[in-house]
């Protein structure tokens, strides 16, 4: 396959864990060094520099470092957790999440670079070669999908068509006279062109790779994109607070999981009720380190995603870094309804199971005499029933929810990331 690797992503096992072990440690030594609020937190660990530097001998050590949340970022805002001085910031981030309090991520020069290495690593795998177009369609701003999308396309040399969100009809034509090869978007976006291709009858361009992310991607939505977009569909990770889009990684050719840059980052799966570190196969929430970050390195910070290491065997891509099985929900995503736990992730799976329904469902989650129910609702063709939704459902699912068939284009949509849950 490819030849087009940088060395880090085939280096053996023991090289990539030796890497880890030095970056960790100085890492560690950085943040206690740069940041009062790290050294803080790592002081009532019983955690300092000496620790660090005789204790931390390999990762069986790591569980006795305290793990980090959004909250610890809400708590510090705007930039309490920040390592280096404002004049060596370069550029900043920011997601506003469901409370509203932001989490900021600055960047230095050398984290731009990091981030746009990882990013253009994405694209690389995914089959991109200097001067292919890539039309980058997530929005430009604080939102870290469309500038992230953008630095890892200069940094692989790619010709940029940076659309932004939104005008989804001009974003089709232009990616036909462009003949834009990458087309990157948020999944909910994905959903938006096939609409208004069909909507508008217009010419399919004839792109070859889509990069898509930022939210759960069932594998009957990206056969979906695979047929109707005609377009080999990349599920593709990171976060704000780990620095970006791509930061993660991002599935290879052999879709067997989701490659994490483990030379840039260390992921552990934690049991989210203990925080114990969960052998490999089993379900958890995903901890990520970042390790070559300056302005805000993250350290065992707790995502909230769910998901498992799927393999660290070396891929048949030629890669060795590990893969983590694609995110199947966020910890607060869980519903549970009649005793029976679900995510929405699982939701549109059963639901584009079944020939004629479309990818727009709302899970509307009720409280009735003290009990929880839940309303599913969803968008189909004219010969859809009811009666088929409900029965699919409960095969699928293991209880019958109720709820309604709407006709294309009948439910509400949102600008950005998809809203499936109102509860
Ligand atoms: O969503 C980064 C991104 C932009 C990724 C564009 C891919 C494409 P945030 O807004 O900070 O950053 O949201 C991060 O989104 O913790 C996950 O819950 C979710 N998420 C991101 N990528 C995926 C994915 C961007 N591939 C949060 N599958 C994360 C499932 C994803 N969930």
């Amino acid at each position: 396959m490819s030849v087009y690797f940088s060395e880090n992503e085939t280096i053996s096992l023991d090289s990539i864990r030796d890497l880890q072990l030095r970056r960790m440690k100085k890492q560690l030594l950085y943040v206690l060094h740069g940041n009062a609020v790290y050294r803080d937190l790592y002081r009532r660990a019983g955690i300092d520099a000496g620790w660090v530097e005789n204790k931390f001998r390999d990762f069986e050590a790591i569980s006795e470092l305290p793990t980090i949340k959004k909250d610890n970022l809400r708590d510090t805002y705007p930039l309490g957790l920040c390592c280096v001085d404002k004049a060596e910031i370069r550029e900043m981030h920011m997601s506003s999440g469901s409370t509203g309090t932001p989490i900021v991520m600055p960047y230095t020069q050398a984290d731009l670079a990091q981030w746009s290495e990882c990013m253009a690593r994405c694209y690389i795998m995914a089959g991109a070669r200097k001067g292919d177009v890539a039309q980058v369609t997530p929005s430009f701003g604080l939102f870290n999908g469309g500038f992230g999308m953008y630095h890892g396309a200069r940094a692989a040399e790619l010709f940029v068509v940076p659309t932004g969100a939104g005008n989804t009809e001009r974003q089709i034509r232009l990616a036909r006279d462009f003949k834009t090869k990458i087309f990157g978007a948020v999944v909910s976006y994905g959903i938006r062109i096939l609409e208004m291709l069909d909507e508008m009858k217009m010419t399919l361009p004839d792109w070859k790779i889509g990069v898509f992310g930022a939210e759960t991607f069932s594998d009957e939505l990206k056969n979906r994109f695979r047929s109707k977009l005609d377009i080999e569909a990349y599920d593709i990770y990171g976060m704000t607070e780990t620095g970006g889009v791509g930061t993660l990684g991002m599935e290879c050719p052999a879709r067997d999981g989701i490659h994490v840059w483990e030379d840039h980052y260390y992921v552990e799966i934690l049991d989210p009720l203990t925080l114990r570190v969960l052998p490999d196969g089993e379900e958890g929430e995903l901890a990520v380190t970042s390790l070559t970050r300056e302005a805000l390195p993250v350290i065992r910070f707790r995502t909230g995603d769910l998901t498992k290491i799927q393999s660290r065997e070396k891929c048949v891509c030629g890669r060795t870094h590990v893969r983590i099985a694609p995110i199947s929900g966020r910890t607060d995503d869980m519903l549970i309804i009649k005793g029976v736990n679900f995510f929405p992730k699982q939701v549109e799976q059963a639901l584009l199971e079944i020939p004629g329904v479309l990818p727009h469902f709302q899970i509307i989650v009720e409280e009735i005499d003290g009990v929880k129910d839940v309303r599913i609702n969803v968008e189909a063709e004219d010969d859809v029933t009811g009666y088929t939704v409900e029965k699919h459902l409960k095969e699928r699912l293991g209880f019958s929810p109720k709820g309604d068939v709407y006709k294309k284009g009948e439910l509400p949509r949102q600008e950005g990331k998809a809203q499936r849950v109102f509860k």
